[in-house]
């Protein structure tokens, strides 16, 4: 049955010529990723059965309790593509600084760096529920041959050339761009062999579902209280459903498939959000936009903003085109 479906390393090959930058290197780097992906998803799978769960010990740079699965993936990540040798530098969101990889023999010759959320959506480990990675490639800016330095990993997010995610559900699945729209690729465990069996994924225009922290609801600026009671009223096709898992990667899954928004406003209690652009924002706007959506800090398009550090949060708005329009429409009437 599955013989009709193309697998990931098939589809990798042939779709190796459409991209711009032609040297193999990028397809080998998403072949590190999906190796990587195939052993967290094995770790992760297998998370009830051994005492790998619960807090490590240890917080990340941004005061949050580690978890030990998260210090797990972290590691299977890092060490798969320090392994290969074909990035000059990774930053992940469980690391203070970047990472500069340089092999003996390359002497800093590779061009692209990578920046991961090895295991998003970490409070919903313990309980069962999907969790994600999400990755994000440029290509250096600073001369091959030198060691990479923090202006290769702030550049703007419409400079990415590849970003995806990998969701940890009720299947796995491997979901990515190189900026020919989206293509989605699901494990198959027995074999594990990835097949593709959602290409050309595309938000539909309008949706009908709305993901949002609503325990926030309080300490939201009113433009997005006001999309909130929108969302709520009856009229035409509302009341929206409302479906929140508090794992982006799940969320943005889901309402791509279906339709729908996914927010996390800033508030009065966060002023910039909770999300950091660099690791979640950038790379789900970039599969937005290759998907046909969009994705905003409420104001403006989030692969516009120019970074300024690596551990930045930005509010972030995303999903169906029409969703986002309007409420942009309601931040903008309070302006
Ligand atoms: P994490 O990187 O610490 O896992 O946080 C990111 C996650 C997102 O996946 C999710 O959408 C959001 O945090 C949920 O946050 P909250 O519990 O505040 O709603
Ligand atoms: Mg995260």
């Amino acid at each position: 049955m599955l013989k009709k479906h193309k697998t990931l390393g098939e589809f990798i090959i042939e779709n190796q010529s459409a991209f711009q930058y032609t040297s193999g290197e990028l397809s080998k780097l998403i072949n590190a990723i999906r190796l990587a992906a195939k052993v967290v998803n094995h770790e992760v799978n297998k998370a009830g059965l051994v005492d790998i769960l619960g807090a490590a010990g240890d917080t990340n740079i941004q005061g949050e309790n580690q978890q030990k699965l998260d210090v797990m993936a972290n590691e299977k990540f890092i060490q798969t593509l320090k392994n290969r040798e074909i990035v000059c530098g990774i930053a992940s969101e469980e690391e203070d600084d970047f990472i500069t990889i340089n092999s003996s023999d390359d002497n800093h010759q590779n061009k692209y760096v990578v920046l991961i959320d090895p295991l998003d959506g970490s409070s919903n480990i313990d309980v069962n529920v999907s969790v994600g990675t999400i990755f994000s490639i440029y290509r250096r800016i600073t001369p091959v041959g030198t060691p990479v330095e923090l202006k290769d990993f702030l550049q703007k997010g419409r400079e990415q050339v590849a970003a995806g995610y990998i969701v940890y559900g009720t299947s796995t699945m491997l979901v990515y761009s190189t900026g020919a729209g989206v293509n989605g690729f699901t494990l198959n465990p027995a074999l594990g062999t990835f097949y593709l069996s959602h290409p050309d994924m595309e938000f539909p225009e309008s949706g009908k579902i709305y993901s949002v922290n609503e325990g926030n609801y309080v300490h939201f600026l009113q433009g997005v209280k006001d999309y909130i009671k929108y969302c709520q009223e009856e009229e035409g096709d509302r009341p929206y459903t409302s479906r929140y898992i508090g794992s982006l990667v799940s969320d943005f899954h889901r309402n791509m498939i279906k339709g729908g928004i996914y927010m996390y406003p800033k508030s009065n209690i966060a002023e910039n959000g909770k999300l950091r652009l660099l690791y979640e924002c950038n790379p789900m706007a970039y599969l937005a936009e290759q998907a046909n959506g969009l994705a905003s800090d409420g104001f403006g398009r989030i692969l516009d903003i120019e970074p300024t550090e690596l551990h930045q949060r930005v509010p972030f708005f995303c999903g169906s085109k029409n969703m986002v329009k309007k409420l942009h429409e309601c931040i903008a009437k309070h302006a």
